[in-house]
């Protein structure tokens, strides 16, 4: 008897993202380890953090495919493009890499959809609201680094930066969760 209750295109769509989240794992303890090489130990120790956080995506969706019977092909990744230039490309590139990934997402939520496999489609949601903070979370990075001065940042503003984002929430705030008591 076939136990198997994911189709062929969303097995594969959800093996493909396991290796997304590998490859996101480890793109990040590459800048990690670029940071730390340039002296900002906090911001290494904020991506230490997301690399970590990338490989429980990676559990999640490995966990969820053997859940509904399916089978989990672990795959070979590929190497974290080149080091960045600077802090403002380093979190360029961060940015873009968790809008690429959003999309992902949005290819499984919408193939779930299209298959109305609704189990998958549900599971998704959770990495739909994940993309909100973690787009967010880099939004932010983003932000400060502006503050800070950007290109013509002081040392000063980039000490206090890298201290900051040492100890810095790895969870946001989101809109859902704001209220005229507490707007942010
Ligand atoms: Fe950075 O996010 Fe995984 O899914």
């Amino acid at each position: 008897m076939d136990t198997n209750r994911l189709s062929k295109k969303i097995e594969d769509i959800l093996n493909a993202q396991v290796t997304k989240e590998a490859e996101a794992a480890q793109i990040y303890l590459s800048y990690g380890c670029w940071a730390d090489s340039k002296g900002y130990g906090g911001i290494a120790n904020y991506f230490f953090r997301h690399s970590g956080e990338e490989r429980n995506h990676m559990m999640k969706v490995m966990q969820y495919i053997m859940e509904r019977g399916g089978e989990v092909k672990i795959s070979a990744i590929k190497a974290p493009p080149k080091s960045p230039k600077n802090l403002q490309d380093c979190f360029e590139k961060t940015f873009q890499h968790e809008v690429d990934n959003t999309t992902a997402i949005y290819e499984i939520v919408n193939l779930a959809h299209d298959e109305k496999d609704w189990a998958t489609y549900n599971f998704a949601q959770w990495f739909v609201k994940e993309q909100i903070e973690e787009e967010k979370l880099v939004m932010d990075l983003l932000d400060k680094l502006k503050i800070a001065g950007g290109p013509k940042a002081s040392d000063e503003s980039l000490f206090n930066l890298d201290k900051y984002l040492g100890e810095a929430p790895d969870e946001v705030p989101l809109a859902r969760e704001a209220s005229v008591d507490k707007p942010e």
